[in-house]
């Protein structure tokens, strides 16, 4: 069998960087709302963590970061005149739309879109479908240009499918990987995809939340095991708990983590646990792994605690022994349950062996841990040689983004600085220049005019 691996595509934290409050549902960027950001530090953090997963020997990718402000965004919505009048009048009239339009939300990129690896597919091929993201309007105008980024990062039609975002209406809300995990023996081989959804937009049998929006549906999640080919034996569908969504659980990925055969997991994070698990162990055994679920209980680790935390939200890697690391945000360790429980888990003897922590605070203020901040892409060898090369992440790479950063990013950003016509001007310059650093082409709008 020809060797395979998981890939992880970090996003670049963009150069508009701010606090908008944009997120109903989301508690730090409810809380966070209007607070001064620093865009510079929030890339150097990204960096920071894309540097030390390569330096682990993991391999590591960068996916680049959208064109803010979206003055397309801004002209649909009837703001006239040339791109500084624009952001001008908007500032003037509607300041929560200059900042949605301003918002660097694409650096999540377990948002950005659904991947299936060939082993899974049909077709033999990697599959993405965009999301769409229509839950909020700051992020369902990502996918435009999140499309023309992964076509891209993975250009070869040979290896690579890519399907458009599903239809923008809430009965096909999709929140791309955040709700997706894949379980497998191995990278290379055919593997068990697990998608969890909020709602059903047809179903009366699925309760939706009573007080936050369930962003990801039922038949957002079929729909995309359809486009990707993947066969009923090899997906499971669960429904997340809706009351965990209502204390601000508003993916998946911030209440459960999986990778290889292991599921780590709170008590409250699904409806139907038991029929739910027994389905993953029994379509994990057909395809040859034992399907390990690691269940933190809410006395040890309450939903609040995961909530501010991120326990969850945190990245379960492989390493070369087969054991696994668990990579946290910093929140984890100043909370001292969530601290001591993780002591006791790499304690034990089950497959999380070991915790690092990081800063990634500035994304953490608008509520994107190290899970949120990365694409899982399973590659064999043959595919990943296929991988546009400007993209995957070296010592250099790492060297020239750090200056990159230092050239054109703000040390601060508050609300009143995006009616600066400057700013973008600046981003403009800064992510033309990453085209080149990247050798991704021309993706962005003001590039395609
Ligand atoms: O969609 N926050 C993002 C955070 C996404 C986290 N991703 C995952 N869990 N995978 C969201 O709510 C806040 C932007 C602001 O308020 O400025 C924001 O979009």
């Amino acid at each position: 069998m020809i060797p395979a691996y998981e890939m992880n595509f970090d996003g670049l934290v963009g150069p508009t960087h701010n606090y908008g409050g944009l997120s109903y549902g989301n508690v730090a960027s409810q809380s966070n709302s209007q607070a001064v950001s620093s865009p510079k530090e929030a890339a150097l953090q990204g960096l920071g963590k894309m540097k030390a997963l390569m330096d682990m020997g993991f391999k590591q990718g960068v996916f680049a970061p959208q064109e803010r402000q979206d003055v397309a965004a801004l002209r649909s919505l009837g703001f006239t005149g040339s791109d500084a009048e624009v952001i001008a009048r908007a500032a003037k009239e509607a300041m929560p739309l200059l900042a949605a339009c301003s918002s660097a939300s694409s650096m999540w990129t377990a948002n950005s879109c659904t991947v299936s690896p060939s082993a899974d597919t049909a077709d033999g091929r990697v599959h993405f479908t965009a999301a769409n993201l229509n839950c909020k309007f700051h992020r369902s105008i990502e996918h435009p240009t999140t499309s023309r980024v992964l076509g891209a990062m993975f250009a070869n039609p040979q290896h690579f499918a890519h399907h458009a975002a599903l239809p923008a209406v809430s009965q096909f809300g999709d929140e791309g990987a955040a709700n997706h995990t894949r379980f497998c023996a191995g990278y290379g081989e055919a593997g068990v995809e697990f998608f969890v959804f909020g709602r059903s937009a047809f179903d009366p049998r699925y309760p939706a939340p009573q007080r936050y929006p369930a962003r990801q549906t039922l038949e957002a999640c079929q729909a995309v095991a359809r486009l990707h080919g993947l066969s009923d034996d090899g997906v499971v569908y669960a429904q997340q708990n809706p009351a965990v969504i209502d204390q601000g659980v508003f993916h998946n990925d911030v209440i459960a983590v999986g990778n290889g055969e292991v599921l780590f997991y709170h008590q409250d994070a699904f409806l139907d646990t038991e029929r739910v698990l027994a389905e993953l162990g029994d379509k994990l055994a057909r395809r040859g792994g034992r399907f390990q679920a690691v269940c933190v209980p809410r006395e040890a680790v309450s939903v609040e605690d995961a909530v501010r935390s991120y326990l969850f939200n945190s990245q379960l890697l492989t390493r070369a022994d087969g054991s696994m690391l668990l990579i946290v945000p910093e929140e984890c360790h100043k909370n001292a349950r969530v601290w001591d429980y993780l002591q006791q888990l790499t304690a034990g003897n089950g497959p999380i062996r070991e915790v690092k922590v990081f800063d990634l605070k500035q994304s953490m203020q608008n509520g994107g841990g190290p899970a949120c901040l990365r694409l899982r892409v399973a590659l064999n060898e043959t595919e990943l040689a296929a991988v546009n090369p400007g993209v995957i992440m070296t010592p250099t790479l790492h060297d020239t983004l750090v200056a990159w950063v230092g050239k054109h990013y703000r040390d601060r950003l508050s609300e009143a600085d995006l009616a600066d016509p400057q700013l973008l001007v600046e981003c403009r310059a800064a992510l033309d220049e990453l085209t080149q650093i990247l050798k991704l082409g021309s993706v962005y709008p003001f590039q395609l005019v």
